[in-house]
């Protein structure tokens, strides 16, 4: 039996992915990867919506890749490639845009956030084609499935409408993808900033816990993290944003439920708890860590292993390519 398809990426916009990244994504990525046939991409065209020095870039790619593997995904079951090395994204995302609204790509929220946080000056017309670039990535292998935190959620919609209209007025040509979102721990919130999103390219990293951090800094980042005066340790997303994001990710990582480390912690106080959340996220993360940098120890070798997967790749997305450009009637090379 042919398996179901799932795609997924991320952003090499950092040294390091953060936690959200791992709750929100990777460990549903690796869960999944057995039973789908699962691409596994380095978004880097989507990278350059906003400024990346080129140097940085190149070594954030690799770095991003490195941690997939380190965090189980296995390059020999599933595809990991990077987005620029398979030309279709981009040839595919320009054909998504004549039919995409105008006014439905600026209702994108990602959209108006990162525009405001890069300012008029900076905010790219690619910034704001961004989810046409991801629906390109989505369709182009036919994908069934797309894991993502719930930030993403939109995006996806976006891409589900964008297939049901190409389909309508071209005829059947791309699978309706759906969100897979884990809804309980699909946002992992600023541990400075508890309202916000964690994000790898925050402002400030003081509230971000870092996959490739060294242990004394995610300690630290956790015994500081923004709390409240009440002193217990009880789930309330609006009432203590802070708690309840420390509980969502002890939950997270330890597959425990949040009134069992309630329960655990009754009558302690938020240092013990931290210290306990410190010991489960540094035992979580060490192994990653050390297996990516090994990685990264070797380039070379880590470059043609995406290589060889970008080649994999290709393969499928160009199938798709040649049937868009077929049915939207482009003259084609003899
Ligand atoms: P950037 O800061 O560059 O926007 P990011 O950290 O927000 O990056 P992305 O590369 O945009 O991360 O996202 C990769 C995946 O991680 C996506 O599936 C996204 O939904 C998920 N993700 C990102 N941040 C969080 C979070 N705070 N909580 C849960 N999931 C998250
Ligand atoms: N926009 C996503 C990254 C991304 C993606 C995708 C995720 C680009 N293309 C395709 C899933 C499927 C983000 O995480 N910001």
């Amino acid at each position: 039996m042919t398996q179901a398809r799932l795609f997924s990426g991320m952003q090499p916009s950092a040294d390091s992915l953060q936690i959200g990244n791992y709750i929100g994504a990777l460990m549903q990525w690796r869960d999944m990867q057995d039973a789908y046939d699962a691409f596994f991409c380095v978004v880097d065209l989507h990278a350059i919506t906003v400024p990346q020095d080129p140097a940085e870039l190149r070594e954030k790619t690799r770095r991003t890749a490195a941690q997939y593997i380190a965090a189980g995904i296995e390059p020999s079951k599933s595809t990991l490639y990077v987005q620029s090395q398979v030309p279709a994204h981009a040839e595919l995302a320009w054909i998504l845009s004549t039919v995409t609204g105008f006014g439905e790509a600026g209702r994108m929220t990602q959209f108006k956030d990162k525009s405001q946080r890069y300012g008029s000056d900076q905010t790219s017309v690619a910034l704001f084609t961004y989810p046409v670039l991801m629906a390109a990535d989505i369709l182009l292998y036919q994908a069934n499935v797309v894991p993502v935190g719930d930030d993403q959620k939109q995006h996806v919609e976006l891409t589900r409408n964008l297939a049901e209209r190409f389909n309508s007025r071209f005829g059947e040509t791309f699978t309706v993808p759906e969100p897979v979102i884990q809804s309980d721990t699909a946002r992992i919130y600023d541990l400075q900033t508890p309202t916000s999103k964690m994000s790898k390219s925050a402002e400030s990293q003081a509230g971000v816990l870092y996959l490739l951090d060294d242990i004394s800094a995610t300690a630290k980042k956790i015994m500081r993290a923004v709390t409240d005066s009440d002193g217990t340790v009880h789930y309330d997303r609006e009432g203590k944003p802070g708690v309840a994001n420390l509980l969502t990710i002890y939950a997270a990582l330890t597959g425990r439920q949040i009134a069992s480390i309630e329960d655990e912690y009754a009558g302690r106080g938020y240092g013990d708890f931290k210290k306990g959340l410190r010991d489960v996220v540094v035992s979580e993360f060490e192994p990653v860590r050390e297996r990516a940098l090994e990685l990264l120890a070797d380039p070379a070798e880590l470059d043609r292993l995406l290589a060889a997967n970008a080649e994999k790749a290709a393969e499928t997305a160009e199938k798709t390519l040649s049937a868009v450009y077929d049915r939207i009637g482009l003259l084609r090379r003899g």
